[in-house]
């Protein structure tokens, strides 16, 4: 045995996450179910380090040096199952599989249990960052035992991604905890690739600038605060041009949005647990809509707003206003995002540091960006934070983007112009800061159909008023 790690499933992501770990010095076992995946890498990329090929999963376990760690990169769902099924009586006590795929974070929890009454750790593992990442250094989220984080912990950190000296990776919390991470990570996308279209969409429609202008505008921004992955390829995106017709590519490509499922998860776990992560949602349920070619048929002929020219003045005032919107929002997002991995961590017992999960994005995955450096400082600061804008910085620019930001908004709805996830922040901040919100007339209208009850402003207890009688009296519920 001379292997210090095996990976199994060489897909794209197992392939380039072996061979960044024989790039960094590690011995590492290969292994797939078919083994012509097992020939290919070590035809194509043995020379870049030590590899042991494994073709049954008997010679791949023998490989390992114990305690064994053991990578599974094969899809996820009922494959790692029969996977984990398949080699966990192989292993001894002590050893430890390690899930890298796109588990959903209550399989990780009934995996992580069941393994550990074998006696094995369970590690399952957030990975952003795609093919590329996984290759060069990917964001890794690993949830498990600290046990299994101290033998571990120092590889994964190694292969990562690295931003100031520091590693994308660090021990998130037990059980679910790192699968439950990538997947809020994965939701933020979402809210962050539709504010970012809507960016785009109004320039557009609203500001009348072409792809290409908006292309420049885009990479001007990614010398600003809103400096990030996301805003650099959008811009290479919208200076694309199509070969075969020389339209901009944005214009020959179909207007339905696909998704994997990891921003519907953490819109479903969100409601189980009670985050209004509305940006989120809205990001979404805008790629569903988008996709519902029969509804949109349907709805088409129907008017729209009004549009109006912007004379070049207005156009570039325009611009600067989205600018300011979008960074408003992301911030709302982000928050959001933050507030459903609290809530989760309170929910789960895992004690997720949520500084560490700012500094683990600032490199490796999709949402990259200079911001996160910020709200690694602000967690940094005050361990207590409740959220983003009770930081002086984030409030102090949600206030100064104010004025712009409502102006978008309305803009867009004047227009026509579809801003879902804008509406959603701007929506979310005004409900969160509003002193008198109307769920006192939801609680008025639920004891009255439903007897459901409602507190007092100035009085303690529950109350029912009996709405079938005239009088209407009140009486208290709860003595
Ligand atoms: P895929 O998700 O396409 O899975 C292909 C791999 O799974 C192959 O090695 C295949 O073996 C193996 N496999 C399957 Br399918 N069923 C199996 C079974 N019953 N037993 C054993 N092996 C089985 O690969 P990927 O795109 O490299 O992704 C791997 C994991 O990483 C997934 O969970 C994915 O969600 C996650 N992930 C992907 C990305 C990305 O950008 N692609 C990013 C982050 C995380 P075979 O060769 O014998 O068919």
């Amino acid at each position: 045995a001379s292997a210090q790690i095996g990976v199994t499933g060489l897909a794209v992501m197992g392939r380039n996450l072996a061979r960044n770990f024989a790039r960094n010095g590690y011995t590492v076992a290969v292994h797939n179910r078919s083994a012509g995946r097992t020939e290919a890498l070590i035809e194509e990329f043995g020379h870049e380090g030590a590899f042991v090929p494994a073709e049954s999963p008997q010679e791949f376990v023998a490989a390992l040096e114990r305690p064994r760690r053991l990578l599974i990169m094969v899809k996820a769902g009922s494959a790692t199952d029969q996977v984990i099924d398949e080699f966990a009586p192989l292993l001894e006590p002590g050893d430890m599989i390690i899930d890298g795929g796109n588990a959903h974070f209550a399989d990780t929890r009934r995996r992580e249990r069941a393994l550990r009454e074998r006696g094995l750790h369970f590690v399952g593992t957030g990975v952003s960052g795609g093919e590329e990442g996984a290759l060069h250094g990917p964001s890794i989220m690993p949830g498990g035992s600290a046990e299994s984080y101290a033998v571990l912990g120092p590889m994964l950190e190694r292969i990562s991604a690295h931003v100031d000296g520091e590693p994308c990776c660090t021990h998130i919390g037990t059980d679910g905890s790192g699968h439950f991470v990538k997947m809020v990570h994965n939701g933020i996308e979402y809210a962050d690739m539709q504010l970012i279209a809507e960016a785009y969409h109004l320039l557009r429609e609203v500001g009348g600038h072409s792809p290409a202008e908006i292309a420049e505008t885009f990479r001007r921004w990614n010398r600003g605060r809103l400096d990030s992955y996301l805003i650099e390829i959008t811009a290479e995106v919208l200076a694309h041009t199509d070969a075969d017709t020389g339209r901009p590519f944005v214009d020959i490509v179909q207007d339905a949005a696909g998704q994997k499922g990891t921003g519907r998860w953490t819109v479903q776990t969100a409601l189980d647990l009670g985050s209004p992560v509305t940006a989120i949602a809205q990001a979404t349920f805008a790629r569903v809509a988008s996709s519902r070619s029969e509804l949109r048929a349907a709805y088409r002929p129907l008017p729209g707003g009004t549009r109006q020219e912007l004379s070049p003045d207005e156009a570039e005032s325009f611009t600067r206003d989205v600018e300011q919107a979008l960074y408003a929002s992301k911030i709302i997002a982000y928050d959001q995002g933050w507030t459903m991995i609290r809530d989760a961590s309170a929910e789960y017992g895992w004690s997720i540091d949520l500084g560490a999960v700012a500094r683990i994005w600032r490199g490796g995955c999709i949402i990259r960006a200079a911001f996160l450096d910020r709200i690694r400082a602000a967690h940094a600061a005050d361990p207590g934070l409740v959220s983003l804008l009770a930081e002086e910085r984030f409030a102090r620019e949600i206030t100064d983007a104010q004025a712009s930001w409502r102006a978008v908004v309305a803009g867009a709805a004047r227009h026509g112009i579809p801003a879902p996830a804008f509406s959603a922040a701007l929506a979310s901040y005004d409900t969160l800061r509003g002193a008198h919100l109307p769920a006192a007339l939801i609680q008025g209208q639920r004891d009255y159909f439903g007897a459901h009850t409602y507190h007092r402003t100035d009085r303690e207890g529950s109350y029912h008023t009996r709405w079938a009688e005239p009088a209407r009296p009140e009486v208290r519920t709860d003595t």
